[in-house]
Formats: C-alpha cells, sequence, structure tokens
C-alpha cells in the first residue's frame, strides 16, 4: 500500500460518503451512515489501517486527508440533517395549516327556557312603568305567606291553598309570590312599584292543567291616590304589549288581599271574541287576577292605608306562556325534552 493509493481510497471513500449523505431519507439513514464513516470502527478507521505500511515521512499527509474527510462527511451529515429538519418543518406547517379568514364553525346555542323566557319578557314590559323586579325567599313563614295576607289560620280561604309545610314548625314552601310583597312593603317606603317573579309551591294532583310547582310573576303598586282605573291602565297596556291590540274587560273576583278584586281577561287570543273551544265559547280568557290591596294587608306591611292606597296583580307564567305559543300541558315545562324546549329557538 502505497501514499497514491491510499489517498485515492480516502477520496472515493469520502465521494461514497457524501453522496450517500445527501441521498439519506430521513435521520435514522444519517444515524447509520455515521456509524458506518465515522465511528472508531468506521471505514476512515479502517482505511487508516493501511497506514503503517507507509514510510513514516508519507504518514502524516495521509493522517491530515483522513482528517479532512471526516470534517467533510461530518458537514455533509450535518447539512443533510439540517435540511431533513426543515422539510419535516415545512410539511409540519402546511398541514397544520390555519386559515383565519375562515369563518368560524358555528356552535349549537342553547336558549332560555320558555318559562323563563316569559316571565322576562313580563318583567321588561313592567320595567317600562318603573318596576323593579325583587325576589323573595322559596321557604316562607305561615305568618307571612298567609295571615299578614289576610288569610287568618282557620279562615276558609286557606282551602284555596293546598299547602306543603316543611320540617321547620310555622313554615312552608310559598305558595304564591304575594309574602316577597309584604317583604318589600316592610322594608321600603311608598311609592312603590315592585315586580315578583318566582316559583311557588301547592299540594296538586297534576296534570295537563295543574302542577304542583309553577312560576308566578305579581306586581304590587303603593301610592298616595292609587286606583283601580291605574291598574286597568297598566294592565291594558300589558296585555298590548303581549298580545296586541285587543279589547280586555274587568270581571269581578274575590282573593282575601285585595278588596276589590277582579279578574282581567282579553279578547280570545284564538278566536277574536266570537266564541271557540279554547275560550269555552266565552269570547274572553282570562291572563291575571287582580285588585285593590286590602287596608288590613298594607297595614301589616307598615303602610298607612289612610293615606296610601295600592293595587296588585298576580299572573301564572305557565298560563301566559301557554297563550304565546299554544303549548298544550304545562308538564312539558317540566320535562326537559329537548324535542320540547328546541321549538323555542
Ligand atoms: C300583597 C297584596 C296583594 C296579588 C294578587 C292575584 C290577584 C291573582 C293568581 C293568578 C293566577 C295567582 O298564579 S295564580 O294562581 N293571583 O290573581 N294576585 S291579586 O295580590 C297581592 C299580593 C301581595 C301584599
Amino acid at each position: 500500500m502505497d501514499f497514491e493509493s491510499l489517498s485515492a481510497d480516502l477520496r472515493a471513500l469520502q465521494q461514497r460518503a457524501l453522496d450517500e449523505a445527501s441521498a439519506a431519507p430521513d435521520p435514522e439513514s444519517l444515524e447509520l451512515l455515521q456509524i458506518r464513516y465515522l465511528s472508531k470502527k468506521g471505514e476512515i478507521t479502517t482505511v487508516l489501517r493501511g497506514i503503517g505500511a507507509l514510510p513514516p515521512g508519507d504518514r502524516p499527509r495521509v493522517g491530515a486527508i483522513a482528517n479532512g474527510v471526516s470534517e467533510a462527511v461530518k458537514a455533509a451529515l450535518g447539512r443533510r440533517e439540517a435540511e431533513l429538519h426543515a422539510e419535516v418543518q415545512t410539511l409540519r406547517l402546511a398541514s397544520e395549516r390555519v386559515d383565519v379568514t375562515l369563518p368560524g364553525r358555528p356552535r349549537a346555542r342553547g336558549t332560555l327556557h320558555p318559562i323563563p323566557e316569559t316571565a322576562a319578557c313580563i318583567a321588561e314590559v313592567f320595567g317600562q312603568f318603573g318596576f323593579v323586579v325583587y325576589e323573595g325567599p322559596e321557604v316562607e313563614d305561615d305568618l307571612t305567606n298567609f295571615q299578614m295576607l289576610n288569610i287568618p289560620p282557620d279562615h276558609p280561604a286557606r282551602d284555596l291553598w293546598d299547602t306543603l309545610y316543611v320540617d321547620i314548625p310555622g313554615h312552608l314552601l310559598r305558595t304564591h309570590t304575594s309574602p316577597g310583597q309584604i317583604r318589600v312593603m316592610q322594608s321600603t317606603r311608598p311609592p312603590i312599584r315592585a315586580l315578583l317573579p318566582g316559583r311557588c309551591f301547592r299540594y296538586e294532583a297534576v296534570d295537563a292543567s295543574h302542577g304542583f310547582e309553577f312560576f308566578q310573576v305579581e306586581g304590587l303598586m303603593v301610592d298616595e291616590g292609587t286606583s283601580l282605573a291605574d291598574l286597568k291602565g297598566l294592565l291594558d297596556e300589558f296585555a298590548h304589549a303581549l298580545f296586541g291590540p285587543r279589547k280586555t274587560r274587568f270581571r269581578p273576583g274575590y282573593y282575601p288581599f285585595t278588596e276589590p278584586s277582579v279578574a282581567f281577561d282579553v279578547e280570545c287570543l284564538v278566536c277574536g271574541g266570537v266564541g271557540c273551544p279554547a275560550c269555552s265559547r266565552t269570547g274572553w280568557m282570562t291572563i291575571l287576577g287582580a285588585g285593590m290591596v286590602h287596608p288590613v294587608v298594607l297595614q301589616y306591611g307598615g303602610i298607612d292605608p289612610e293615606r296610601y292606597q295600592g293595587f296588585a296583580f298576580g299572573m301564572g307564567v305557565e298560563r301566559i306562556a301557554n297563550l304565546r305559543h299554544a303549548v298544550p300541558d304545562l308538564r312539558y315545562y317540566l320535562e326537559n325534552d329537548l324535542r320540547f324546549l328546541e321549538q323555542f329557538r
């Protein structure tokens, strides 16, 4: 082995290594090339084994060529590695590309349940007349739920409300939101315009038009000189806002906490007053009850009935929602069946 053939071997080896490096398809093949050419048992070292046969004067020159070959192969492997890395990066960027100008994917949106939606709609109308929403507790005491509303313990009117009692003596689930109005009167000086939405509870057999829980909205106005005419004017505006322009009427009614008491009717929403099954052929539909607050009730609320008068009204929200959306059965409101709820989008 002479200097010429050894250095020719090294150059050939370099050429082969560089060709293979630039053709390496992935980082794993680069790793193999690195082992094959540059490791302790690699091809460069193998060629250098022949160095012992050379004259001592030639040995450093071959050593220098071998170093040059090593460096060139190392550099070629490094270049290819950088190239492969860039290719991977480009592929990844292409596959992960986000076009920020594309429209978003629409998500299914929930909606308000028809009962709170109707309650909000009612509050919106009365809000325009200065009524402010208050909330009372669902567990009430007998005093505020009944006695202060002019319904003493043995009063026959108690038969109207079959009550759900709780384990605390003298306490019950409120049968109407009226006790909340007592609390408003006790804590607020007139003029008062209060609206009380809330869930109420009665011990009832459940059927299409009765539930043991229902949602009520009650209103109370107390001021000097408040009259039944003010009540009629307000309720007309309310009925028109919800059901469009229609005839309305007061009919005599009875509640222990109002005197006089009335039922407020609108012209039938189905037949327009001609008479149909929906209005029991009367041409009218009752949408709420109302009246002038009984002087005794004002007194319980800490208000002087000689100076102030008040009117109050109350409505079942399920009934109003039924009329707005033609829902035939109250039980739908509590079942949370999506096939029902999705119709209120
Ligand atoms: C106070 C004084 C008076 C509230 C009133 C009604 C008439 C009424 C019913 C309608 C259907 C209840 O949901 S329903 O079953 N309510 O007709 N509510 S007057 O009167 C009050 C309330 C509070 C201190």
